[in-house]
């Protein structure tokens, strides 16, 4: 697969028909899957464990009204694929997704190092999702 390097942030604006999520919306994928709602103001589940040296796959869905946003520092230095409509980026370090409503993103990496990260959503509109406790912990050990 072709490799380039991204140095700061990835920044995902979609536009996702709300039509495309009708299966993923319940239940979780089996096998090493994190499926990770965004509503008004949470996410669900706010506590992530992963294991280092294990693939990983993030499943992001927005069910919220609003723009939401998926902030850790947990990715930054892991090759991610990352996939939107179908279609995989491979990518150096994921610092930020920005996930509009009934929009999905699906990434793909190894943890590598164990920790102890946060995950926020720092969104205004319609009012400060981090204040209103938009936030959670993410568990790599
Ligand atoms: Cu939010």
């Amino acid at each position: 697969l072709k490799r380039f390097r991204i140095a700061l942030t990835l920044f995902l604006g979609i536009a996702w028909p709300f039509g495309a999520l009708a299966d993923e919306r319940t239940g979780e994928i089996p096998g090493r899957s994190t499926v990770v709602r965004l509503l008004e103001y949470r996410f669900e589940p706010a506590q992530i464990t992963w294991n280092a040296g294990e693939e990983t796959e993030l499943v992001l869905i927005n069910e919220g009204t609003v723009m939401h946003e998926f902030i850790t520092e947990a990715l930054k230095d892991l090759d991610v694929d990352v996939e939107i409509n179908q279609v995989v980026t491979e990518t150096q370090g994921v610092a930020e997704l920005e996930i509009p409503p009934g929009g999905k993103a699906v990434l793909r990496f190894t943890p590598k190092e164990s920790g102890e990260f946060s995950i926020t959503c720092r969104a205004r509109e319609p009012k400060d999702h981090f204040k209103e406790g938009m936030a959670g912990r993410l568990l790599i050990r």
